[in-house]
């Protein structure tokens, strides 16, 4: 059983032991009622207490099971709240480490809650595009607060048990041992009658009307594309305006709407994925890594900065060697910048931005940097230049030091060809502002060896990134993908769309920016770079010329005042530019192309599905792991909508048959040649299957 029952003198314990999170699972669920009846069965038991065993008191309901008939099973969380709040004994929690969602609801059905301080308690169902469903909503607000409450389910921002100790939450901090503090309050209250029970306690909020209805507008304000948010508004309100067994209604019955909705089950894929992609097939949890306390980045330039600033964030003392002074200089005085802004908002206290600064510093010499436990090149994407720098550092690096490089798309088993120690070689490719961009594309080489590939995953969650895991191949997985996007977006445009139009399309699929802000942004001069190289490396790749002819007319973008779009000085809003739309629509006549009105609905499919189409070759050639991982990529590196779930998910969401029913559409058009579907796709879609 997943929850141990045990009496200790007049006290019976019962332990949620259900690992990792003691997650409310049915057997756990039918542990606790077991418990239950046995404590109230046996007249020697004078009260309960309720605990998790490990790392949580609990983490709440098993998300695993939404979905599935689990989720209902008798009994559930509502059941197992009702035997504990109607038990004929004081049930009391003692919680510690983790109270979330369904192990904080089961708490607030129980008549006492002692907690040790530094307990992470929240409601974070709004997360996963849900809310508390097993009464949080109901009972949190009558023990905190109305407004205390609010707050907590519609952020699901967890709030440290002490902060929580003068409300209603808890009747006792237990500073030293948890289960001698609990069992000592047990046998304290065993005779206390009535039973105070959470549902009992009027929420006295004057004027709650006013403000219920502010909370409405504000919410609405920020809950985007997601419907939970302000369900949750609604059902704190039922706590206040109805009676208890009502308002417990209204929250089910919200709950349940939330469940089947596809932003929920898009962040709840989202969740798991993140938590997969660290999980290597042939490198086990226990595979030993190398320690890393000291690192050294290559070039100080915006990659190589942002680079040196997650080290220096993770308390990692950093060298940054240049070989030119100014360049050094620059860097150094960039990285200050930084971090002053980051403490003018508040976000850094003086002490940390000292903390910081000091933790990274400069050199223009390798033989400084020969101790550093781990290297990061970021030096201009040509190989020559890489050449030069690898068998520099294969030269002065102590032995077992990773040697990583942060190309972008460039072979990483080459690169560690050029060493004599291959299986110390990796790829960590970060994304600019690489001190802000979560993604860190970890890329194995043939020969990168397994400590060193469970080290850098490590490394990732040391330094908050969502690394995930590709192979070696021309961009890996993110760039490799967005490259067939980058292509569809051109013939869009030679076809009858207009840079804003392409944009807008895919800003209202949810994409934090379409292709061409995206390009003024980053810079157009470095696809033209790529697209030189591929038109000599691969000829039968067509491409629109458009981006070409962009970059032949001096707009690299943003940087250079003009690209896609016209800038005006110190503002970063694009203004179509005539001169660019002049230069597309004579394009298109250059070709002989007749221009037609393309629909929102063609650019998105267009644009997406050629995501879709490329991460289905790289999922069958094993460059990533699971699809989940390249959904990750996308959510995480490159602004694809998190209430759509990924390229991937958002594919299964359509169906796999409507997505080939749609390329074969495109197959018929211009440049068909791009819409040969994977074989895996076209596999996956005939057999009625899915990606994830
Ligand atoms: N259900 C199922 N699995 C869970 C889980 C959960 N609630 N929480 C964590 N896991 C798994 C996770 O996938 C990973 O698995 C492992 O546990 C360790 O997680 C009715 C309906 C609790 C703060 O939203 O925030 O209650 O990768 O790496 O960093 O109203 O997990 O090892 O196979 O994150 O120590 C509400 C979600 C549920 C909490 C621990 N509860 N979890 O963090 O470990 S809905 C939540 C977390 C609900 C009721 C409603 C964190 C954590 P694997 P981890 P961690």
């Amino acid at each position: 059983m997943t929850a141990e029952y045990k009496v200790t003198g007049a006290v019976a314990v019962i332990t949620l032991n259900n690992p990792p999170v003691n997650g409310l699972g049915a057997s756990t669920r039918s542990a606790i009622v077991e418990g239950m009846k046995k404590a109230l069965g046996d007249n020697a038991v004078k009260a309960v207490v309720i605990t998790g065993a490990g790392k949580a008191f609990s983490g709440g309901a098993d998300i695993k099971e939404f979905n599935t008939p689990k989720a209902f099973a008798e009994p559930t969380l509502h059941t197992v709240i009702n035997v504990v709040e109607n038990s004929t004994k004081p049930v009391i929690a003692a919680i510690h480490s983790v109270c979330m969602g369904g192990g904080l609801e089961l708490a607030l059905g129980c008549n006492y809650r002692v907690a040790s301080p530094g307990a992470q308690i929240a409601l974070p169902e709004v997360k996963l595009g849900i809310l508390p469903g097993a009464g949080g909503t109901q009972r949190l607000p009558r023990v905190v607060g109305l407004e205390m409450a609010l707050n907590m389910i519609v952020s699901g921002t967890p709030v440290a048990s002490e902060k929580l100790a003068k409300t209603g939450l808890f009747n006792e901090m237990i500073e030293g041992d948890l289960m001698q503090g609990a069992l000592a309050f047990a046998n304290k209250v065993a005779d206390t009658r009535p039973l105070p029970k959470v549902r009992d306690i009027k929420i006295d909020y004057p004027n709650y009307e006013a403000f219920l209805q502010f909370s409405r507008n504000t919410v609405k304000a920020m809950a985007g594309p997601y419907p939970a948010p302000l369900k949750c508004v609604e059902a704190v309100a039922a706590a206040v305006t109805e009676k208890f067994d009502n308002g417990i209604k209204i929250e089910r019955d919200l709950f349940v709407e939330l469940v089947q909705t596809d932003e929920s089950k898009a962040l709840r894929h989202a969740f798991f994925a993140e938590r997969a992609a660290s999980k290597i097939p042939d490198v086990p949890e226990d595979t030993p890594t190398r320690a890393i306390k000291s690192a050294a980045v290559i070039g100080a330039g915006t990659m190589g900065g942002g680079i040196a600033m997650n080290f220096a964030n993770a308390g990692i003392p950093v060298k940054i060697l240049e070989m030119k002074p100014e360049a050094l200089e620059k860097g150094l005085a960039t990285i200050r910048k930084n971090y002053e802004n980051t403490m003018k908002k508040g976000k850094l206290t003086p002490a940390k931005f000292e903390e910081r600064v000091g933790l990274i510093t400069g050199t223009m010499s390798y033989e400084e940097i020969g101790s550093a436990d781990i290297v990061v090149e970021a030096v201009f994407e040509e190989m020559g230049v890489k050449e030069q720098v690898f068998k520099k550092l294969d030269e002065v690096m102590k032995p077992g030091a990773i040697l990583a490089s942060n190309t972008s798309t460039l072979d990483v088993d080459k690169i560690a060809d050029l060493t004599k120690r291959p299986q110390d070689v990796i790829g960590l490719h970060f994304f600019s502002p690489a001190n802000v961009m979560k993604l860190l594309e970890i890329v194995r080489g043939a020969k990168t060896g397994k400590d060193v590939l469970a080290t850098s995953l490590g490394l990732s969650k040391k330094i908050k990134k969502t690394g995930v895991v590709s192979g070696v191949c021309d961009g890996f997985i993110g760039n490799r993908m967005i490259e067939q996007y980058s292509r569809q977006a051109g013939f869009l445009l030679e076809e009858g769309c207009l840079p804003e139009q392409v944009d807008k399309a895919v800003e209202k699929f949810g994409f934090a920016m379409g292709p061409f802000r995206m390009g003024d942004l980053a810079g157009n001069d470095i696809g033209w770079a790529i697209r030189k190289r591929r038109y000599v490396e691969k000829p039968e790749v067509t491409y629109s010329k458009t981006a070409d002819l962009l970059c032949e007319m001096g707009r690299y973008g943003q940087k250079t005042g003009a690209g896609w779009y016209d800038y005006k000085p110190g503002d970063r809003k694009a203004y179509a530019s005539q001169a660019v739309n002049d230069m597309i629509v004579k394009h298109s006549a250059d070709l002989g192309i007749e221009r037609r009105k393309i629909s929102d609905q063609e650019i998105v499919e267009r644009l997406v599905f050629a995501l879709v189409n490329e991460g289905a070759y790289i999922l069958e050639e094993g460059i990533a792991l699971r699809a989940s991982d390249i959904d990750m990529v996308y959510l995480t590196g490159y602004g694809f909508p998190v209430f759509r779930g990924g390229p991937m998910f958002y594919a299964d969401t359509v169906g796999l048959p409507n997505v080939i029913l749609a390329m074969e559409k495109f197959a018929a058009g211009r440049h068909g040649e791009a819409w040969k579907p994977a074989p895996l796709l076209a596999k996956l879609a005939a057999e009625g299957k899915t990606f994830n």
